[in-house]
């Protein structure tokens, strides 16, 4: 183990990779970022293995659970999200040659990219990074060669944000590598702008805020039409947050979250207006009127159900709060239709369940087609609630949900950990990485 890692309790199995976290039926896991997250320890042990020398930088940055506030964040709406202690980690090093070696933990070999090519997506995992660098190149940033290495513990297609902890990992790198700083807000709008224009997702703005801004033991009430954000407090009673993931991978890119977004932005042309801020009074006769009335619905009653929460979440009224899950699902699945059997199964079992055994609400979160649930529930009853789940689920879809527990997590970050020295003399293949600004 490298050193400026320290040992960690080891919850699961090492089989980790940038896809998956590792599933154990009927356990639950926590995330492991408690301060350190055992993507970050398998990092840098890759990172070593696979070039013969420790890293410089660390970036790290966490998945991400909205609690509340579905589909409105391209709306003009209110989001409710928390960043989990599942985490994607990214080590780097400077090298004296035009080149981004890129390694995963999946990988035996590093891609290569050549600074002197033109990059064009390529339709798998590597967009987002390579969209992210490109940005930093097309707005003048200083590029120098590199050896990447990541490792992460948040599983990729389940609606828990892998996409936005890459680009934002990659992105607190450039501006520290590449010598282009960004305020946390401009950097949300690159990373954004990268998923439009070089991955092809029309994506909203809530998965980077959330993955920049998170704040240990915060929830994030951004407000998406001008982007204000606020940090709530989660109090100290408030119940554990459960994550149940359905493992039916969601594609958004293929196009279903693309056309909810233009039917949003039709009903909007048809009432003549250019925001939905201001409708939620809309009577609902005129509703009917619109080109897609149940997805105005949905829109216009998850903005009044997040402002509900955060009352909700301060008050520490639990049960409401758990109906307004309930509800935002419901809305999901009949109105905007983004759920799936999987989702509306758990939601079902979850509501069956009931605060009696522990339960105070839940709901599909993310873009949904598949994914995961959020669920509040108490924290004794947490293995009994996941167990009854897990036999439930394996006996109707023929294999268990995995399912975790995290605390509100810290957003993304960047570490430069070891002796400087190490920028001043050649490695042990003779380099002498290029100094950095100070
Ligand atoms: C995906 C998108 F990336 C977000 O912007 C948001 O729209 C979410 O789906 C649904 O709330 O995660």
């Amino acid at each position: 183990m490298h050193s400026w890692i320290k040992p960690i309790a080891n919850h699961g199995s090492d089989e980790g990779s940038h896809g998956s976290a590792p599933a154990q039926q009927g356990r639950v896991m926590t995330g492991g970022f408690g301060n350190q997250s055992q993507a970050l320890q398998r990092c840098v042990e890759g990172f070593i293995r696979q070039y013969g020398h420790e890293p410089e930088w660390l970036s790290h940055a966490p998945g991400r659970v909205n609690l509340i506030g579905e589909h409105i964040d391209y709306n003009d709406g209110w989001v409710l999200p928390t960043a989990i202690d599942r985490r994607l980690a990214m080590a780097a090093r400077v090298i004296d040659r035009p080149e981004i070696l890129l390694h995963s933990e999946q990988q035996t070999h590093a891609r290569i990219f050549s600074l002197e090519d033109a990059w064009q997506p390529k339709g798998d995992w590597t967009d987002y990074l390579i969209g992210v660098m490109k940005a930093f190149l097309d707005r003048g940033a200083r590029p120098c060669g590199l050896e990447l290495s990541l490792a992460s513990d948040i599983p990729v297609g389940a609606g828990l944000s892998s996409s936005a902890a890459l680009e934002c990992s990659i992105a607190s790198l450039m501006e520290e590598l590449w010598e282009h700083r960004l305020d946390p807000v401009e950097k949300v709008i690159l990373c954004q702008q990268v998923e439009h224009a070089f991955v092809g997702m029309p994506c909203g703005i809530m998965d980077q805020s959330i993955v920049t801004l998170a704040k240990k033991n915060h929830f994030l009430l951004l407000d998406c039409m001008d982007r204000s954000h606020q940090h709530i407090a989660v109090p100290s009673n408030f119940p554990t947050l459960l994550i149940l993931d359905t493992k039916v991978k969601h594609a958004l890119v293929e196009g279903a979250y693309a056309r909810r977004r233009q039917e949003c932005h039709a009903c909007l042309e048809a009432l003549g207006r250019s925001s939905w801020r201001g409708a939620e009074d809309m009577a609902s006769t005129k509703l009917e009127s619109l080109p897609y009335p149940a997805r105005a619905r949905h829109v216009i009653s998850e903005m009044a159900r997040t402002l509900q929460a955060v009352d909700c979440l301060q008050k520490g009224a639990w049960e409401a709060l758990g109906d307004l899950l309930y509800q935002s699902h419901a809305s999901l699945r009949n109105d905007f239709e983004v759920s799936c059997p999987e989702l509306d199964w758990l939601v079902e079992a979850l509501q069956s369940l009931g605060p009696s055994a522990g339960v105070w609400g839940g709901r599909m979160t993310g873009g949904g087609f598949g994914g995961c649930v959020v669920a509040l529930v108490e924290p004794l009853q947490v293995e009994r609630i996941l167990g009854r789940l897990q036999s439930g689920f394996h006996a109707q879809f023929g294999h268990p949900p995995d399912g975790f527990v995290s605390t509100p997590a810290s957003g993304c970050q960047i570490e430069r950990p070891g002796p400087l020295h190490r920028l001043d003399h050649p490695d042990r293949f003779g380099r002498t990485p290029r100094r950095l600004s100070p």
